[in-house]
């Protein structure tokens, strides 16, 4: 019954903010962007590359707005939430171009507003705010917590770490947690111990050798403003199928702060940021996944479904954007496609389409405009054909982050190199495949023996253009932006 009041009070919250953003949207014509994706996938710089193209004018001939002159002017206005910090639009810029290196990983939520002054195609002038929110990559794994209980979690968040390469991560905590009796009685130091042996297994799934990235709660490895809270002093028990929690346990505990942080943290981010989206852009690091092989390909299919299944994906009607806010086209991007050759390009696509099919399948996307693209924000390499005995292979330039390492070497950060970074499959399903069938990656064997080799590239050297404005390099990121608003720029 609390529930179902709760879900009710929920709802009409909603629907009250959705009627106020709606009535807003009438005079101020608004679309707000959600750049979606865990952490790592590219959120911070393709909103910094985003801003970049519309202010200081991109090269994007497929961006029909911009390419036709049609857009006069795009300026950053004073954003909608006045208790959110701005997103730091400067800073990341400068960082990027004048540094030459990417953002820090984002700690705590931001938002900016672009104002697009443009010319219709029936020639009035007109006025577009495109809002954009900022997070870490983390937290968008709590919001599958929603629709779970305490026992469901707990049950399945075991199951999922005695699996493959998770088991041997896992080994402290699970011992730590043979230890524990969770029908026994309330022990603060014991929940304290838990969810920091819980917390340190989720941090060894994330290192790029395994990369995975199936890890809620988001807020246990990115905690923001809530470092040290009691709401963070939880972690899945071993319970007993049949078992029923008695009141003053640990596990009537954990289940109470568990209850705490869906309502204190996961609801209140949910209905700020992603029930009010118009338009959502999905960013996935595909190729981190190759990397580490088959489990972390799986892992992150299987973080993408439980994501997707919270989303309103459909048409808009009057009646659906006034009860039930939904995005109405939604575009799944795999980013940094800069480190493939393009002649990979479209097999990358291949792949995430099939990994959000997959993924996708217990999601409705009734009547919602979808698509896959590669992309790169900010490309950071150029294409070469290189030599090799008498063959010329397709390679790519560029300048290995620091501390990047191949074939026994490693890079220093200031020297380019040509690497030939492997061809994707021409069939996607093979990456798929896994136990003996499946490709080798960094998480099973040295590094010079993983099927695919990724490496990380420093942001590219940019010379600034006559005007003095520099312009920043990419792939495919036009074809994106007319998707994900060409439409209302019309
Ligand atoms: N070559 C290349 N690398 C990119 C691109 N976009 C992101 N990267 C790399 O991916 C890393 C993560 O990018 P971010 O934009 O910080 O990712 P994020 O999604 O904001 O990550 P969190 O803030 O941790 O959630 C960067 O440090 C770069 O190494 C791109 O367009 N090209
Ligand atoms: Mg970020």
């Amino acid at each position: 019954m609390d529930q179902i009041l709760s879900d009710f009070v929920e709802r009409t919250r909603l629907a009250a903010r959705a009627l106020a953003d709606f009535a807003g949207h009438l005079f101020n014509p608004t679309v707000r962007l959600g750049v979606t994706g865990l952490s790592r996938a590219g959120k911070t710089v393709f909103i910094t590359a985003l801003v970049h193209g519309l202010a200081r004018g991109g090269r994007f001939p497929v961006f029909s707005a911009l390419a036709r002159g049609r857009i006069a002017r795009a300026h950053l206005a004073p954003q909608p939430d006045d208790a959110v910090p701005r997103f730091e639009y400067e800073n990341h810029v400068k960082a990027l171009v004048e540094e030459r290196i990417w953002p820090d990983s984002t700690r705590q939520i931001s938002e900016l507003r672009l104002v697009i002054e443009y010319q219709s195609e029936s020639g009035h002038m007109r006025e577009l705010a495109l809002d954009l929110i900022d997070y870490p990559g983390e937290w968008l794994l709590d919001l599958p917590l929603l629709g779970k209980s305490y026992e469901d979690w707990a049950r399945e968040s075991l199951a999922l770490s005695r699996d493959g390469p998770r088991a041997a991560l896992a080994a402290p905590w699970h011992a730590y947690l043979a230890t524990l009796d969770p029908c026994g009685k309330a022990d603060e130091p014991a929940a304290m111990a838990a969810a920091q042996r819980y917390t340190a297994y989720l941090r060894a799934c994330r290192d790029e050798r395994y990369a995975l990235s199936l890890l809620p709660p988001g807020r246990f490895l990115m905690p923001g403003d809530l470092a040290g809270s009691p709401a963070l002093t939880f972690a899945p028990l071993d319970l007993a199928a049949d078992a029923v929690s008695p009141d003053g346990s640990l596990w009537a505990m954990m289940r109470r702060r568990f209850e705490s942080y869906k309502d204190v943290v996961v609801r209140p981010f949910f209905r700020d940021h992603f029930a009010r989206l118009d338009r959502q852009i999905v960013l996935v690091d595909v190729l981190a996944a190759l990397n580490a092989g088959p489990a972390a390909v799986r892992d992150l299919e299987r973080a993408l479904g439980s994501i997707l299944g919270c989303f309103e994906v459909g048409r808009k009607t009057l009646l659906s954007t006034l009860f039930a806010p939904r995005v109405d086209k939604i575009l799944f991007a795999a980013t940094k496609a800069d480190h493939l050759h393009h002649s990979s390009h479209d097999r990358l696509e291949a792949i995430l389409t099939r990994m959000v099919e997959r993924a996708a399948a217990g999601a409705k996307f009734a009547g919602a405009e979808a698509d896959v693209i590669a992309l790169a924000a900010v490309r950071a390499t150029r294409e070469a054909e290189v030599k090799r005995g008498g063959d010329e292979l397709p390679a790519i330039v560029g300048v290995p982050a620091a501390g990047e390492q191949a074939a026994g070497q490693v890079f220093d950060g200031e020297r380019e190199i040509a690497l030939f970074p492997g061809d994707l499959p021409a069939y996607p399903e093979r990456v798929f495949a896994q136990g003996p069938d499946g490709f080798k990656g960094i998480a099973g064997v040295p590094h010079e023996e993983a099927a695919f080799r990724f490496l990380r590239f420093r942001p590219p050297r940019i010379v600034p253009a006559m005007d003095g404005l520099p312009s920043l390099p990419h792939i495919r990121f036009d074809r994106a932006l007319e998707f994900l608003i060409g439409d209302q720029l019309q």
